[in-house]
């Protein structure tokens, strides 16, 4: 099984080189795609500085900060056209702990999609402030009962995909800039019928840098999530099938 671990970056130029070390042991056969959007810190040279000494570590150079979502977007191209046969995601800073990316790839056993989930029995959170926790529960619990998800953390970024649920056409349809592309393509590949599994995790809310969280990323997901559970819901109203 080769796995290609995807990790944007903007500005996380003090969280990559732990980061990749800690991938590197935790899952040695596993490769790093780095997908940097020119971040102004430098984060690009010092994954470059890294891609140097490990054959398993490469560099996507994006132009400009352009959306979590358009980074995904292009880093799991870049996977597919190279044949990875899993695709997972990580945040660049120490979030989402590579100790535990076992565990989401051994349940891809039974599963198209694994989900390291915070809001399952087992699943913690460290350090988060409280209104980033009812932020994150709430944006949860609105998508899960709006879009019918069968899973409890919808907004989650740590993943694990088999290759072929990633066809291009469900990644070309992907509007979402910011992080309601999670929610987005969580809810296309449960819509196309894949098996979906969620696995505990422990969060660990970074200790260098600053979040990119931003009140336009929370409005955007509000609309588009709205605007969709509308649309599925006229959808069965009238008999026709939301695409
Ligand atoms: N390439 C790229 N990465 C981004 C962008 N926005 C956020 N990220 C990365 O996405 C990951 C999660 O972002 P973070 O700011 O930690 O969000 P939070 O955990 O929700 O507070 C981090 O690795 C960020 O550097 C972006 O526009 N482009
Ligand atoms: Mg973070």
């Amino acid at each position: 099984m080769r796995v290609l671990v995807i990790v944007p970056t903007f500005n996380e130029a003090d969280n990559i080189p732990p980061l990749i070390a800690r991938l590197r042991a935790a899952v040695p056969d596993c490769h790093v795609l780095v997908a940097d959007d020119n971040s102004p810190d430098g984060t690009g040279k010092v994954a470059d500085e890294i891609a140097d000494g490990d054959d398993h570590v490469q560099v996507l150079h994006r132009p400009g900060k352009e959306g979590l979502g358009a980074a995904y977007a292009a880093g799991f191209r870049w996977g597919l056209d190279r044949g990875y046969d899993v695709l997972v995601e990580m945040d660049g800073d120490g979030s989402h702990r590579p100790e535990e990316l076992p565990l989401l790839l051994a349940a891809l056993d039974d599963a198209d999609l694994v989900l390291g989930s915070r809001w399952v029995p087992g699943g913690r959170i460290v350090n988060w402030p409280r209104y980033r926790e009812l932020l994150s529960r709430g944006g949860s619990a609105y998508s899960r009962l709006l879009l019918g998800l069968p899973v409890r953390d919808v907004t989650g970024g740590f993943r694990a995909f088999r290759g072929h649920v990633l066809d291009s056409e469900l990644l070309t349809d992907v509007a979402s800039k910011g992080y309601c592309f999670q929610v987005d393509l969580l809810h296309r590949v449960v819509r196309a019928g894949h098996r979906v599994a969620e696995v505990p995790i422990t969060f660990v809310e970074r200790e260098h840098g600053d979040s990119k969280m931003s009140r336009d990323i929370v409005i955007e997901a509000l609309w588009r999530v709205t605007a969709w559970g509308v649309a599925a819901r006229l959808g069965k109203l009238t008999g026709t099938r939301h695409t």
